[in-house]
C-alpha cells in the first residue's frame, strides 16, 4: 500500500517537472499559471483590508480566465508591514499592503501622509491619493524595487486606553501609547504629552493585556477587527492622522509580466481599491456602534480642543517638510485647501 503511495508521489512529480518544462518551452503560453502570493498583517475574513484583497483575487482569477491564482494569507502570517515589504524588494513574496506609514522607512515622500490632522474629510483623501500627488508618490517605490498599485483605505485613526476618557490633550499626559515605527507619529504623541513606543501591528494585543500599554490608536474597524476594545476601556474619537493602505507588488514580479497582464493586474487593484473604501467607511461607522454595545465608552474630541492639538504640533510640518519634498507638500496642502 505504502510503495503504490509512494509511487504515485513520484509518477505525479515527475509528471509536474514535465508539464512545467513543456509549458516553457511550447508557444502556448496562456495555459502557465501564475501565482501571486499576497501577505497581509490583518484578518483576511474580517478587516475591510482583508475583504479588498479577496475582491482582488476574484477579479484577477475571474478575468485572468484562471491564468492568475492570487494565494491570501492574513494575520501577519508573512510577518509585519515592513518585513513583508523587504521580502517584496527580494522577491520571495510578491504583493502585500502595508499602512503607508512604515513605507516611510523606504521612500519619505510617504511621510506627507502621516502629518497630523492634515486631512479633515474623505474627500480630501481620494482627491489627492487618486490625483497627480498620490500617484506621483507610488511611483517613488519604484527606487526600492516595489511597484506601487494604488492605496487602499485604512482610516482615520482614533485612540484608546485603559486608564481614563481622554477630553482634553492634557489627558495624553504620561500615556504610554504604541504607534506605528513613524518618526511623525513619534513626535507628534511626545509634543502632546504622551509616551509613545513604536511596535509592529501583530505585539499590540499581547501589550495591552498585559497591561505594559496604556493606549494605542488605529482606526474604528480594526480597533474592533484586532479585539483591542476587549483591553480597552476608552475611546476616543481624535481623526488625529488618516492612513491609506499602500497596495503593492515586487519589481521582480512585475518585470515578468506581460503589458497586457501589468494592465489587467492594475485595473483589478483599482477595482478592488473602490470597493474596500467603500466596505471600510460604512463598517467604521458600524463598528463603533458594536464597540460601544460591548461596552467601551466613547467621546469625541471638541474642535477646541483638536485646534489646541494642532498648534502644538505645527513643527513637526517644518521639520519633516523636506524629508516630504517642500513643493509636493505645498502642491498637497493646495489640492486639499481647494476642497474644504
Ligand atoms: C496591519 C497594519 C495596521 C496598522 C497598525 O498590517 O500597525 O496600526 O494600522 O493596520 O498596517
Amino acid at each position: 500500500m505504502l510503495s503504490m503511495l509512494v509511487g504515485a508521489v513520484m509518477t505525479t512529480s515527475l509528471l509536474l517537472t514535465g508539464c512545467g518544462q513543456e509549458s516553457g518551452n511550447n508557444n502556448d503560453g496562456a495555459n502557465a499559471q501564475t501565482t501571486l502570493k499576497v501577505g497581509f498583517g490583518s484578518s483576511i475574513d474580517n478587516s475591510s483590508g482583508g475583504q479588498g484583497l479577496k475582491k482582488f483575487k476574484e477579479l484577477l482569477e475571474t478575468e485572468s480566465n484562471g491564468k492568475f491564482k492570487v494565494e491570501l494569507y492574513g494575520d501577519g502570517q508573512l510577518g509585519n508591514d515592513k518585513s513583508m515589504m523587504e521580502a517584496l524588494q527580494m522577491g520571495t513574496l510578491d504583493m502585500t499592503l502595508p499602512s503607508s506609514s512604515p513605507v516611510s522607512e523606504f521612500t519619505k515622500a510617504f511621510l506627507v501622509y502621516d502629518l497630523p490632522f492634515l486631512f479633515t474629510d474623505i474627500k480630501q483623501v481620494d482627491n489627492v491619493l487618486d490625483g497627480e500627488n498620490g500617484k506621483e508618490i507610488l511611483g517613488t517605490l519604484k527606487d526600492v524595487n516595489i511597484v506601487g498599485l494604488c492605496y487602499f483605505e485604512n482610516g482615520f485613526r482614533n485612540i484608546t486606553n485603559s486608564k481614563k476618557p481622554i477630553n482634553t490633550v492634557d489627558d495624553l499626559n504620561g500615556l504610554k501609547i504604541r504607534t506605528m515605527q513613524n518618526p511623525i507619529h513619534l513626535e507628534s504623541f511626545t509634543l502632546w504629552g504622551a509616551n509613545p513606543s513604536p511596535m509592529a501591528f501583530n505585539e499590540v494585543f499581547t501589550a495591552l493585556e498585559q497591561k505594559t500599554l496604556d493606549a494605542q490608536e488605529n482606526p474604528n474597524t480594526l480597533i474592533y477587527d484586532a479585539g483591542f476594545y476587549e483591553a480597552q476601556k476608552y475611546l476616543t474619537i481624535s481623526r488625529h492622522f488618516y492612513t491609506p493602505y499602500v497596495f503593492m507588488i515586487s519589481k521582480k514580479t512585475w518585470d515578468k509580466l506581460s503589458d497586457e497582464d501589468k494592465k489587467l493586474v492594475q485595473k483589478c487593484a483599482d477595482e478592488a481599491k473602490f470597493y474596500q473604501r467603500e466596505i471600510n467607511r460604512k463598517l467604521d461607522a458600524e463598528y463603533l456602534e458594536k464597540m460601544k454595545d460591548k461596552g467601551i465608552q466613547v467621546n469625541e474630541l471638541s474642535s477646541n480642543e483638536i485646534n489646541k492639538m494642532k498648534e502644538i504640533v505645527k513643527p513637526v510640518y517644518d521639520k519633516f517638510a523636506e524629508d516630504i519634498g517642500k513643493e509636493r507638500l505645498n502642491k498637497i496642502q493646495e489640492q486639499i485647501e481647494e476642497i474644504k
